[in-house]
């Protein structure tokens, strides 16, 4: 993956990302393709969504993306593919060896021994289907790119390997992290080494006989000079890891996160959060958003006052959360979802494509220390006892995966919801003054569901708004003021916050409804109730331009930063 600092000195990785040789199938069946048979006729950008581009734009079907890849030698090798949307097959001279399916998400794909040049191309489909992508569906209100959309690299792993590093801040206070690293071999067992560093200090480093194809080593150290990250001091540190010929840079940020009553604790202290959802797409590049566009977002969030992002409503870039690791800004990840009902909680098929969508969510973004929290199933129907399995199956798998992070996901069923006991934190989505009421009842509409939910069980838990919003168009400014208009949106942003930090201070956190604009869906219960097929909810466009509605925001998050001189 592309990151802010260089991952490998001793593994030899190969950035794939240029223009691959392309071609659009459209209707073709991808089991009947012969890739033989395929003539590349155009080319395409990798990263890149080929239905971004003009010539596919909005175009649904099989495309297929070709490159020649060169292994060193015949020890094993990994194509790493950073998101593909939204279902592929990998071939290599001619042969298939994996299908992926959902986007987002990082997976590796082990290539045959072979030493010499290769043909890779990848099939890639944007086309709906449940059966092979039970994901992606397309009654979601976000536009559904397709394409080989974030990075690619070619690994060399050699005969021992490092799979994963986790890293795991055990103690703040002396400093100390727990190092889980998992290897694998293609020898049954071996003498090798293993070194730890910490921004170029050997912490540890030792001889070791290993007598498995894979494993696990766990280490713990103390970080003797490490500073602690925060939003206000986002401090980072560089661990090297080298077993044997193999390494793996990671970059970490020592922090506990914790929740304690209503109160979210970011190393012991309450954390308030103020931000926004972050769909990942532009109309220019889709899902592929480039590195200037993340910069410009962060650049926004940060001018707004902003410290919390909501990765609406799937894994947000790793790049991203580089960034967002850099700046200070705090980050739910969210496990792709939109308004799941029992048809798909109760399928298997379903449920297994979010569990392995969720090792991978968590795989690629563990060590991040902005990341604080993980949430899942966005609005789905928590407040049906047919799904509350599926919730259990999900939720108990994260913790699993992960017992140090909080998990959360956004209900809008707060009245009757039947599952928040499984959650550490309550996240309600709700649109008053926008969806039926007006402007002037959001405060009674908030605090009734505030009510209901602390004379529950849950009244010992952090809340957080985690939607609320008002769609405006960009440029529409009218002497009615009415929905649509900027100065609407402006006002109701405006009465949101003052109402959950001035007025009150349940609320532990807010993301508000939305960054920036995003296509919707092209079906047509969705594409009608939205004015140019948009989501126009964002503070600033598509194109990243601010309304009213930024300016709004920024002047009241500014004002509750001055007035706790934060
Ligand atoms: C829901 C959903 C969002 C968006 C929003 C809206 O809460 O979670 O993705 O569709 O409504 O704009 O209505």
């Amino acid at each position: 993956m592309h990151r802010r600092y260089r991952e490998h000195d001793d593994r030899v990785v190969v950035d794939l990302s240029g223009v691959w040789d392309f071609a659009f199938l459209g209707d073709a069946d991808p089991q009947a393709v012969d890739p033989a048979s395929i003539a590349f006729d155009d080319r395409m950008a990798v990263p890149g969504c080929f239905d971004a581009t003009p010539s596919y734009a909005g175009r649904r079907g099989l495309a297929a993306y070709r490159r020649r890849i060169t292994l060193q030698d015949a020890v094993p090798h990994r194509l790493m593919l950073d998101g593909v949307h939204h279902w592929c097959r990998i071939f290599v001279d001619g042969q298939p060896v994996r299908d992926h399916a959902g986007g987002f998400t990082r997976f590796g794909v082990d290539l045959p021994p072979k030493s010499g040049t290769s043909e890779l191309i990848i099939m890639v489909d944007n086309r709906f289907d449940s059966g092979r992508s039970p994901l992606h569906l397309e009654y979601f209100d976000w536009h559904h790119f397709g394409g080989v959309a974030r990075g690619a690299e070619l690994h060399r792993l050699g005969e021992r390997w490092i799979e994963s590093v986790r890293v795991t801040t055990t103690s703040i206070a002396p400093p100390q992290i727990e190092v889980v690293i998992s290897y694998r071999s293609i020898k049954a067992s071996g003498a090798t080494t293993l070194s730890l560093a910490v921004d170029g200090e050997m912490l540890l480093s030792e001889s070791l006989s290993l007598s498995e194809h894979s494993g696990t080593l766990v280490r713990t150290l103390e970080v003797p000079d490490a500073k602690l990250w925060s939003p206000a001091s986002p401090n980072l540190h560089l661990l090297h890891v080298r077993l044997g010929g193999d390494d793996l840079r990671v970059r970490i940020g020592l922090r506990k996160i914790a929740v304690w009553d209503q109160q979210i604790l970011l190393n012991d202290v309450p954390l308030r959060l103020l931000g926004f959802n972050r769909h990942e797409a532009h109309p220019q590049f889709g899902h592929a958003v480039p590195e200037m566009v993340m910069v410009s977002d962060i650049q926004q969030l940060l001018d707004m006052g902003a410290n919390f992002v909501r990765g609406s409503h799937y894994p947000q870039d790793g790049r991203f959360l580089d960034l967002c690791d850099e700046v200070g800004i705090c980050v739910w990840s969210e496990a792709i979802g939109w308004q799941h009902t029992a048809e798909h909680l109760t399928d298997p098929h379903f449920v297994a494509g979010q569990l392995a969508h969720i090792d991978e969510m968590v795989e690629a973004a563990y060590n991040h220390p902005s990341v604080i929290m993980w949430g899942i199933l966005n609005e789905s129907h928590s407040h049906d006892p047919a799904c509350r399995s599926g919730y259990e199956t999900l939720l108990g798998w994260l913790r699993e995966l992960d017992s140090r992070r909080p998990l959360t996901y956004a209900s809008n069923h707060p009245f009757e919801d039947l599952c928040l006991d499984l959650v550490d934190i309550v996240s309600v989505n709700c649109y008053p003054g926008w969806y039926g009421t007006s402007i002037e009842e959001i405060p009674a509409e908030i605090d009734r569901i505030v009510a209901r939910l602390d004379t529950s069980a849950q009244v010992a838990k952090p809340l957080i708004i985690s939607e609320i919003g008002a769609g405006a168009i960009y440029g529409w400014r009218d002497g009615n003021e009415a929905r649509w208009t900027e100065q609407y949106q402006a006002r109701l942003l405006e009465t949101v916050i003052r109402h959950l930090f001035v007025d009150r201070q349940r609320a532990a956190g807010l993301a508000l409804w939305q960054f920036c604009d995003v296509r919707t869906s092209e079906a047509v219960q969705k594409i009608l109730g939205r004015p140019r097929g948009f989501n126009n909810k964002g503070v600033v466009d598509e194109y990243r331009r601010p309304k009213e509605g930024y300016y709004a925001v920024k002047r009241a998050f500014r004002r509750l930063l001055d007035s706790r001189g934060e």
